[in-house]
Formats: C-alpha cells, sequence, structure tokens
C-alpha cells in the first residue's frame, strides 16, 4: 500500500434536492484523476483506501454515495439507485473539472464502475475492478437465502434471529420491514440493522475480523449499510435486462480494465469474476489467495500493481 496523504480538498456536493454527498481530494492536485466507489452499496469510504494508490502520481477522489458515511442525510433510500449514483459520479467529476478519469471499485463498487462505465464510457480511462458483484439473483441469494450459509452456518443464526421462522424463505423482504424508516419500533430497527451489517462483515476476511464486526454491534453505524443495501438487493439494483452488466459489456470492452479476485471469497464468489471475465477477454483477470477485502494482503498488493502498472 502507498502512503497515506490528507485530502486538500474536501467538502460536500448537493447532487439532489434531498442528497448531499461528501467527497475529498488526497494525492497531486496535477497527478492522474481516479475515482474510488465504495461497497456496500451503503459502506461509505475510510482513509486507509487512499493507500491504493501513489500520491505523487494521482489525484484520489474518494467520496461517500447517497445515504452513507458523511453523506447527508444519513441512511436515507429516497431518491437512491444505483443510476442516481451513476449520475452522481457524473456531478462529481464536472464539479473537480475533470475530463477523463481512472475508475476503481470493489464489490458493489464493481457493480457501480461498470454501470458508470457502461453509461458514460468516454469518461473511463481505466478500470480496476475487485470482488466482483453484478447484482443478480443468484449472487443475492447467495447472501440472504443460501450459500454463504453453509460456509458460516453459527453467524446465519444470528443473522436469521431477529426474523420469525415464516420470513425465513425471504429474508431481504422481511428484513425491508424490519430496516424501513416506517419502523415503529427504533430499537428493533437498530438491531436488526446490526444483525444484517454483523452477518456480511463475518463473510469479508480471510481471517476472521473481531475489529471489523464489533464496529457493526451499533444499530446507528450499521443502519447505513443493512438499510441502502437492503434497499438495492430489493431492487436488483434497478439493473433491468435492458440495463444488465454483461449483457452490455460490449460498451466498454476497448477500456484498459484488470480485475482482482479473491479465490476463497464468500461474500462475492469467484464465479461472477469468471462470468465478467468471460464477456471480457481483455480485461486482465488475477485470482489470489485471499478473501473478498481489499485490504487482505494478496487483494492490496495486486490493486496496488494494477494502479501502478495504469499510473507509469
Ligand atoms: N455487498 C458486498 C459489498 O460491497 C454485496 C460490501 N460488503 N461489505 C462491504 O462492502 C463493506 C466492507 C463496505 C461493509
Amino acid at each position: 500500500m502507498h502512503t497515506i496523504t490528507e485530502p486538500h480538498i474536501s467538502g460536500m456536493l448537493p447532487v439532489s434536492d434531498i442528497h448531499h454527498l461528501y467527497y475529498e481530494v488526497s494525492g497531486n492536485p496535477k497527478g492522474k484523476p481516479v475515482v474510488f466507489l465504495h461497497g456496500g452499496p451503503g459502506g461509505g469510504t475510510v482513509p486507509a483506501q487512499r493507500g491504493f494508490f501513489d500520491p505523487q502520481k494521482y489525484r484520489i477522489v474518494l467520496f461517500d454515495q447517497r445515504g452513507c458515511g458523511r453523506s447527508l442525510p444519513y441512511a436515507c433510500i429516497e431518491d437512491n439507485t444505483t443510476w442516481d449514483l451513476v449520475e452522481d459520479i457524473e456531478k462529481l467529476r464536472v464539479f473537480l473539472g475533470i475530463e477523463r478519469w481512472q475508475v476503481f471499485g470493489g464489490s458493489w463498487g464493481s457493480t457501480l464502475a461498470l454501470a458508470y462505465a457502461q453509461s458514460h464510457p468516454e469518461r473511463v480511462t481505466e478500470l480496476v475492478l475487485r470482488g466482483i458483484f453484478l447484482s443478480r439473483r443468484h449472487e443475492i441469494d447467495w447472501l440472504t437465502q443460501g450459500g454463504a450459509d453453509r460456509i458460516f452456518p453459527e453467524y446465519w443464526a444470528d443473522f436469521l434471529a431477529p426474523l420469525t421462522a415464516d420470513e425465513y424463505g425471504d429474508t431481504v423482504a422481511a428484513y425491508r420491514r424490519l430496516l424501513s424508516p416506517d419502523n415503529p419500533d427504533p430499537a428493533q430497527m437498530l438491531a436488526a440493522a446490526s444483525a444484517w451489517a454483523q452477518w456480511e462483515a463475518h463473510l469479508i476476511y480471510l481471517i476472521h475480523n473481531t475489529e471489523a464486526v464489533a464496529h457493526y454491534h451499533d444499530g446507528e453505524a450499521a443502519l447505513a449499510i443493512a438499510r441502502i443495501e437492503n434497499h438495492y438487493f430489493s431492487h436488483l439494483s434497478w439493473l433491468t435486462a435492458e440495463r444488465a452488466l454483461l449483457a452490455n459489456i460490449d460498451q466498454i470492452r476497448h477500456i484498459p480494465t484488470v480485475i482482482v479476485q479473491g479465490r476463497y471469497d464468500i461474500c462475492t464468489p469467484p464465479q461472477s469474476a469468471w462470468d465478467l471475465y468471460q464477456a471480457f477477454p481483455e480485461a486482465r483477470l488475477e485470482m489470489v489467495l485471499a478473501g473478498h477485502s481489499a485490504f487482505d494482503s494478496e487483494i492490496a498488493r495486486a490493486l496496488v500493481a494494477a494502479t501502478d502498472r495504469f499510473a507509469s
């Protein structure tokens, strides 16, 4: 990883009547522009993510997507869809006076990077994608219905705990009711947020990360990721047949692209990276011995190698 430097600009960008996005720019103000797309959706950014880029060479843009991190209003799912986020990326690009930029995204960030690149291919210099998630029904089911539960049965039991047995057949719908801003019982809502977010946090690291899970013991901290992710999963991320990511892959096959995938990724298993690579054989696929997290050492190493190559 590279040295983490402090932002030389940060602020709040209004993008709709409701939403204001936190953004920050660090690294070299005259460097090669890159935008970092975080996961979840609803995960927000952390300063450590600046470290994927050489601060001497890159003008590093991080922002928190609608409703999460330092963006306001917190955990708001009104006017919050994939296509809103795609246009937010454009608004931020224009606001910063950037013509074209590298797009770097992992997990949900890979979904959003592909959606953005397919909508605005002329704005993307390169793609660096990690832990591929295409938001297809079976990928969402793996996380919320059947798949990952086989690997982590004890944590799955905790995930089911807020639900009644008749709700087990559609956990996304059951959690949607619990996480709704209209839930009259805030304690129940926050307990559900904590259970949802901790389940996902358990899937992310090859080696159990107590700290990452503990962060979501707090229901308020967990609410953005839980409610926003659930909202996107409930709508299959608005990726309809016409706007599906593999169907539109030809829009972006000219863009230099690296795909980094952890072999033992239980959050977004390698099948999706493979499907993407089959549709996009010009990309470079690196399957590494790791789990899901961008910070797992082999993944971080491959990501930094990719941004270093693209910088020179
Ligand atoms: N969601 C996977 C994802 O993007 C399908 C993701 N999961 N957890 C995260 O991201 C955080 C680490 C940001 C919480």
